[in-house]
């Protein structure tokens, strides 16, 4: 049970006036709720009895879009891993640095592939890398920028009653323990406001707090100076000469503060806070992505956060976060038992009638949005492979934007979750690719348009790799794109739509209407060569390369409508998505093929589901428009299987939600949590990756309200495993935003609040007799009713309602 707003707000206001005694009283490990640190609401804790041993499976993260901080919550040594988004390798000033275009031009190359695919239907992916791949140079990777540590004097190693946790409802990390009759708390948030991470140590009696701030950068060639209670480290990454910059600021209150030559030392201190802030000199500006030197900007936050007092600090961040947080619910009816996170997760079986794993499931829901909070806020870069937490100077996959599934997952939970701000990022990043990509769509092939292909980095690498069977995927851009489009949907924002998403859509189209190739076996328009990633051979229109071009197609022309542009061109467009190969058939055995040769096996389980896009991300296939393809879709999802890594589980979450099936979705949603989840709650592919945790969080939300198809679907896929349960602030396409309970898997009660006026059609069985009534005028509504649906004209700022027969008495 979630405690009310109103509430949680009183608890917090108390938790901000009580002294530091009564707010972190000290407590057996095993002590009760209610007895967590004031001011949180206990289900959405994650809590630990020990310090993180491991970075990847035990650290807390915290961030606020551009810093990245993962806290470890050690007692003799506190030690905070840190991040800033853009501190990347590679670009420009890196030898060989071509962006992934090819270093000298290969007239005939594509059409060379293309000729030998019409030819001989397929070609191996090693051929097809040998002439059209190339190894990537200057691509970098994502940096480690430091660890912060506290080392704690006179403490001993082992003290009573420690607790770290993660406060989702405050988006804050806390650190807890008491020994020698003093109790002792550390409290972490990182403010978007502020651009500033902030560390505030407080005990129960005064003069308690003694530690040393020292900082180990994860640079080379970092210098470290200590000035009036402040550190800064500054360094120019090796190769392309990223400036980065660094400044922790300790404050305190009572005690001594003395500089060393690389620490601050405080001893005897009331309560002292660390506020930091990094920067680089990187800016999103294609060829020379450089801004100015980030001293100023980090001496400026830093001066402005330590001038401000830690309580109106704390308050800032919580308007700020929880502006974003507190607009989503969700209750599967669980509750949280006493113990630990870590071993929450390793007793979770997803059995139904388990309301420890209920909470469970929905802590996690509530971790993702919290997770996309932290790592993609305005003004940086996207949440990458790992959001933006990194300790490697040589991560996994770069911890880049992998782009044949990655970072558009990293963004499905983004509009239905109601975060919609948080996918700012990912557009500024689709049109800082813009300008390098046309450049790539004019060398490699010769055209108008623009392109990116497998993975990016921030410094508009579009081209190619040579990663023989992942490399080749054009078609990028054009999912990408539907993430531009998908905006325009949920919030019809038209200055967005003609400002931001069409130009980019159009450009996007304008490849494609240069680069579709006649298929000789059937004169259809497909994609060719093309490759179903990331298996199989080359060939031309697999399925997944198609229904990409008929979804930017579509959604293009849509677009191009709702603006009133460009007809003559929509006309030619129109003309391409008739001639154009739609990618969906149903082969041999019934399953909806990945390629266009019906080459499927059955006992192929691979990762990638990738023909099932029309399905899910987009929009081809449904149960109740297209019923034969779903039928082969469950096919082809049944053969593949119910493992996969931890971004392919949760891809199944969403691919059976939006079948219909919510007990095979919640089966996904157990499997994720059975085998692909840490202690902390991350996502592990193996290893840690996070879009396993966006695509999670986004399928649950699948699981109780879609609506890609125009029809808003009301808890379309409730599994048996929540009989009783109810989301608040969910939102669905056209700017609607939805509250629902249910019983026995059936809705009692539906709110719906129209942000923009027009028809629209809700479905859910109790809409087949409920009435529907207008909450603002509290009259019934006209409504047109056709099965378990209702179809009426709504009015922008209005609240609609139906209630169930049952759920009337509640
Ligand atoms: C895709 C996947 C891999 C991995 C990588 C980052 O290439 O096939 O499994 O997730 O992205």
């Amino acid at each position: 049970m979630h405690v009310a707003g109103g509430i949680r707000a009183i608890l917090w206001a108390a938790a901000v006036i009580l002294p530091v005694a009564a707010s972190l009283t000290p407590r057996s490990v095993r002590s009760g709720p209610a007895e967590a640190t004031a001011g949180t609401d206990p289900e959405l804790v994650l809590w630990y009895d020990e310090p993180a041993a491991n970075w990847e499976s035990d650290a807390l993260p915290l961030g606020n879009g551009a810093l990245g901080a993962m806290v470890f919550g050690g007692i003799q040594t506190e030690r905070l891993q840190l991040n800033e988004k853009t501190l990347w390798t590679g670009g420009p000033g890196t030898a060989g640095e071509t962006h992934g275009n090819w270093t000298s031009a290969r007239p005939g190359a594509l059409a060379g592939v293309q000729a030998q695919i019409d030819r001989d239907g397929r070609m191996a992916p090693d051929a097809v890398a040998t002439a059209l791949g190339q190894p990537p140079a200057g691509f970098g990777s994502y940096q480690n920028l430091a660890d912060m540590y506290l080392d704690i004097s006179g403490t001993p190693a082992a003290v009573n009653g420690y607790r770290r946790e993660l406060d989702l409802a405050e988006g804050t990390a806390r650190v807890g323990y008491s020994h020698d009759g003093v109790t002792y708390q550390r409290e972490y948030f990182a403010s978007h406001p502020r651009n500033v991470i902030v560390a505030r140590l407080s005990a129960s009696q005064a003069g308690k707090i003694s530690f040393v701030l020292r900082t180990v950068p994860a640079q080379p060639g970092s210098t470290v100076t200590v000035a009036n209670g402040r550190l800064t480290a500054r360094g120019a990454l090796p190769g392309n000469g990223l400036i980065h910059e660094t400044q922790y600021q300790v404050v305190t209150t009572g005690g001594t503060r003395t500089d060393g030559t690389d620490r601050v030392t405080v001893v005897g201190a009331d309560s002292a806070f660390v506020v930091l802030c990094a920067a680089t000199s990187y800016a999103d500006t294609y060829p020379a992505y450089r801004g100015t030197d980030p001293h100023a900007l980090v001496t400026e936050a830093v001066d402005g956060a330590a001038a401000a007092t830690p309580a109106a600090l704390r308050a800032e961040h919580l308007a700020d976060y929880q502006r974003l947080f507190d607009r989503v619910r969700l209750d599967v009816g669980g509750q949280l038992p006493n113990v630990p996170t870590d071993e929450l997760r390793s007793a979770y079986t997803g059995a139904a009638g388990r309301a420890q794993d209920r909470a469970l499931e929905s802590l996690y829901f509530s971790f993702g949005r919290y997770l996309l909070i932290a790592s993609s806020r305005g003004g940086s870069l996207p949440a990458n492979l790992q959001g933006s937490w990194n300790n490697s100077n040589n991560p996994p996959w770069q911890a880049d934007y992998h782009t044949n599934v990655n970072i558009q997952m990293n963004y499905w939970p983004a509009e239905t979750t109601n975060l919609s701000e948080t996918a700012t990022p990912l557009f500024d990043f689709i049109d800082a690719l813009r300008a390098p990509g046309r450049v790539t769509a004019r060398s490699i092939y010769g055209t108008t348009g623009w392109v990116t292909h497998l993975s990016s980095n921030p410094y508009g690498f579009t081209g190619v790799q040579d990663w023989a069977t992942a490399f080749w995927f054009p078609e990028a851009a054009g999912w990408l794109c539907q993430h531009l489009y998908e905006h325009y949907r949920f919030t019809r924002d038209t200055t967005f739509l003609r400002d931001q998403a069409y130009p980019a859509m159009k450009e996007a189209v304008e490849f494609w209407r240069a680069n579709l190739h006649v298929d000789p076996r059937d004169g259809k328009l497909v994609v060719s060569p093309s490759y179903s990633p990331e298996q199989g051979d080359f060939s031309a229109g697999a399925s997944m390369s198609e229904q990409i071009v008929w979804d930017l197609l579509t959604n293009t022309i849509e677009a191009s409508t709702t603006l009133g542009v460009d007809a003559p061109l929509r006309a030619r467009w129109q003309t391409l998505l008739s001639r154009l190969d739609p990618g969906l058939r149903v082969g041999s055995w019934g399953q909806l093929q990945e390629w266009k040769a019906d080459w499927d096996s059955p006992t192929n389980d691979h990762r990638h589901v990738s023909h099932l896009y029309a399905l899910h991300p987009g929009r081809q296939i449904s149960p109740l428009t297209t019923p034969a393809l779903a039928d082969a879709a469950r096919v082809s999802l049944t053969a593949r299987g119910d493992g996969g890594t931890g971004w392919s589980k949760a891809w199944k979450i969403n691919f059976w939600a939006r079948l219909l099936d919510g007990d095979h979705a919640h089966k996904m949603l157990s499997e994720q949590l059975k085998s692909s989840t840490l202690a902390n709650l991350f996502d592990t592919h193996p290893p840690f990756q996070i879009d396993g945790n966006f695509g999670a969080t986004a399928g649950m939300a699948e699981m109780l309200l879609q609506s890609q198809h125009g029809v808003v679907d009301v808890l379309p896929a409730v599994p048996a495993a929540w009989p009783t349960g109810s989301f608040g602030g969910l939102k669905a396409r056209g700017n609607l935003t939805l509250d629902a309970q249910w019983r026995n898997r059936l809705a009692e009660r539906i709110t719906l609040a129209a942000g923009s006026s027009g028809n629209l059609t809700v479905r859910n069985p109790m809409l087949a007799t409920a009435p529907l009534v207008d909450l603002t005028t509290n009259r019934t509504v006209a409504v047109t009713r056709s099965g378990n649906q209702v179809t009426f004209a709504a009015e922008a700022g209005h609240r609609y309602q139906a209630v169930s027969a049952e759920g009337g008495t509640i």
